[in-house]
């Protein structure tokens, strides 16, 4: 049972039931505290997040996930908020050693390791939101993650379709929209400046790739993968927070 007495800012809470009312120390004692504040709540997921490897976290509204990927409008099947709070999920080369040491057995590890990492991150940090999760790795996807990461001022979506963090360069992944039962931010966020520049950084390389045909499925993405991994390492942008050799073959080929 976890205590979350240390949670309370009640003036700026607004009303919540809880979602874990029979572990809650709070609820299951019969108390009042049914309140959940976004601001916090963010902190506090995000914290929970970055513990396990999952570094990368900003907010948006579920709703300019859907108006920038109309065809995998998420908002529709929620609370019926005008504007329903998000936090975009990545991270940077920070997850592989932590993904590593949590073992690497089974179909799809990583997607298990994170699918755990994230859930369990949300129960410690906001037991009183409901929430559900998007998660990248489906396919065909739910949610249009780069779109999510771009409307989010997290990273770039640029034209080699890789995002582009103004820090870490195309050296990240992005891993689940959180939407949670609370009012989003009220306007969109400002997205970032273009941080990289196509004729100097990956164009050609992407030229290159795209010659030799764009792999419509992991399979054939194996066949080319060089071609690829070289579009990422043109990128001017994060070179020295590359993935090492290990965590790139990982990615690209699959092999562990
Ligand atoms: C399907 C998919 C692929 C397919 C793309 C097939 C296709 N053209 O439709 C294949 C298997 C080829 C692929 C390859 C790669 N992918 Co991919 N892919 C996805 C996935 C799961 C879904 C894309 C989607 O349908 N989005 C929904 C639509 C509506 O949004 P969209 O913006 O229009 O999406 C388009 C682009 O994303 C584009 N696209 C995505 N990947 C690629 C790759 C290539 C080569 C091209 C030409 C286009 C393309 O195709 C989508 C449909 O048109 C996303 C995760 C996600 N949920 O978004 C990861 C994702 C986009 N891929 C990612 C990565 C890293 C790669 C690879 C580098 C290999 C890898 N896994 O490390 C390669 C090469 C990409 C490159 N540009 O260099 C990352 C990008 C991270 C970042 N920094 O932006 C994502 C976000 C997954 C993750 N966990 O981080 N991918």
């Amino acid at each position: 049972m976890q205590c979350h007495a240390a949670h309370v800012a009640p003036a700026r809470w607004a009303e919540r039931r809880c979602a874990r009312p029979r572990d809650c120390c709070v609820c299951a004692r019969g108390g009042t505290l049914r309140r959940v504040e976004p601001h916090d709540l963010c902190a506090r997921v995000t914290a929970a997040l970055a513990s396990r490897g999952l570094d990368l976290a900003a907010p948006l509204a579920v709703e300019d996930h859907d108006a920038a990927a109309p065809g995998l409008a998420i908002a529709p099947s929620l609370w019926g908020r005008a504007r329903t709070l998000a936090i975009v999920v990545g991270n940077t080369r920070a997850l592989w050693p932590r993904f590593l040491a949590a073992g690497t057995d089974g179909a799809d590890p990583l997607d298990a390791f994170v699918e755990r990492a994230i859930t369990d991150a949300i129960e410690e940090a906001t037991p009183h939101a409901g929430w559900t999760v998007r998660w990248a790795h489906h396919v065909p996807a739910t949610v249009a993650i780069q779109r999510a990461a771009d409307v989010a001022g997290l990273a770039y979506l640029a034209p080699s379709h890789l995002c582009v963090h103004p820090t870490y360069g195309p050296w990240i992944a992005l891993r689940a929209l959180i939407a949670f039962d609370l009012d989003g931010p009220p306007a969109p966020t400002p997205r970032i400046e273009r941080p990289c520049d196509c004729a100097r950084g990956c164009g050609d390389a992407l030229a290159r790739a795209l010659d030799a045909g764009a792999p419509s499925s992991t399979a054939e993405l194996r066949d080319r993968w060089r071609l690829w991994l070289a579009v990422r390492d043109a990128c001017p942008v994060g070179r020295a927070h590359r993935y090492d050799d290990a965590q790139v073959r990982f990615h690209y080929t699959g092999e562990r």
